[in-house]
């Protein structure tokens, strides 16, 4: 589905016209405590038809909600997106993970005029950070951005190291999460099983979730890659059974980390796994 979020036809720039802006930007710099600051490089995505610029509205405290402002143009023309298709019911699919991939938030823009995406967040450390910004245009297609960022200026924790989990069952309140097939060296290539166990058995009642039996994330240790994949079964009677079935290419060997959203009674569950390929 096709929608055209912005009034007229005509890409603006961004911040074109503040006294558009429906959610107050003139709220910038009122707040007396001094934000934690927030580095980036200006281009981060060589090649790609957009680039991200990241803000803080307002200062961004550790262990509270904030908001991140994201600014999206093409970097030649400083034209923002014209039109953003509607993809797994959202406009755009935003990942948010620190440097040892021990944080995970997926998040979706709370607010929106062309070119400003204002995504809720919130940060338990400062640190080196990473952003990846999913969404598709009618004219580009399926855009993915990578964005490495820097939260604060003091010293941060060293990476913790990453080690394979994947032979581990997960529990998730009061689920069980077992995966199997993940790709490896010799079978880049794999269809992947994620099996949902309630008092050990599969379960029948996984709901629909962002127009998905289940969304996987997969991110490289080094944050290069980023794979977004989701099941290709059809829901019955309105429900998802396990095992969830997932299919992905991972060509480049390495450690990544994989994260796993089903939605059963209403709640979201969230399940990862380090594993190596
Ligand atoms: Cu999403």
């Amino acid at each position: 589905m096709v929608m055209t979020l912005y009034p007229g036809s005509v890409p603006m720039p961004a911040y074109a016209n503040p006294t558009l802006n429906p959610y107050g930007l003139n709220a910038y710099g009122k707040t007396p405590s001094a934000p934690l600051p927030l580095y980036q490089t200006s281009i981060s995505n060589p090649g790609k038809p957009f680039e991200v610029q990241l803000s803080a509205p307002k200062p961004l405290n550790i262990g509270q909600p904030g908001w991140l402002d994201l600014q999206v143009s093409d970097p030649r023309t400083g034209w923002p997106p014209a039109q953003l298709n509607i993809v797994h019911e959202k406009p755009a699919h935003i990942f948010i993970v620190n440097q040892d991939l021990s944080d995970f938030q997926h998040v979706h823009p709370e607010a929106m005029r062309p070119g400003l995406m204002r995504i809720p967040v919130q940060f338990n450390a400062p640190g080196p950070y990473r952003l990846f910004l999913q969404f598709t245009t009618p004219q580009q297609g399926e855009v993915t951005l990578n964005k490495p960022f820097q939260l604060g200026n003091g010293i941060t924790s060293a990476a913790k190291p990453m080690f394979p989990d994947d032979h581990l069952p997960k529990m998730v309140e009061g689920y069980q999460f077992r995966v199997s097939g993940l790709p490896t060296r010799q079978q880049p290539m794999s269809m992947f099983h994620v099996e949902v166990l309630k008092s050990g058995m599969p379960v029948g009642n996984i709901q629909p979730y962002l127009g998905a039996g289940a969304h996987g994330v997969i991110i490289s240790q080094d944050g290069q890659s980023f794979i977004h994949t989701h099941p290709m079964a059809e829901p019955r009677n309105g429900f998802y059974q396990s095992p969830i079935m997932f299919h992905t290419n991972i060509p480049q060997p390495g450690l990544y980390k994989m994260w796993v959203q089903t939605q059963i009674d209403g709640r979201v569950r969230t399940v990862d796994w380090t594993f190596r390929v």
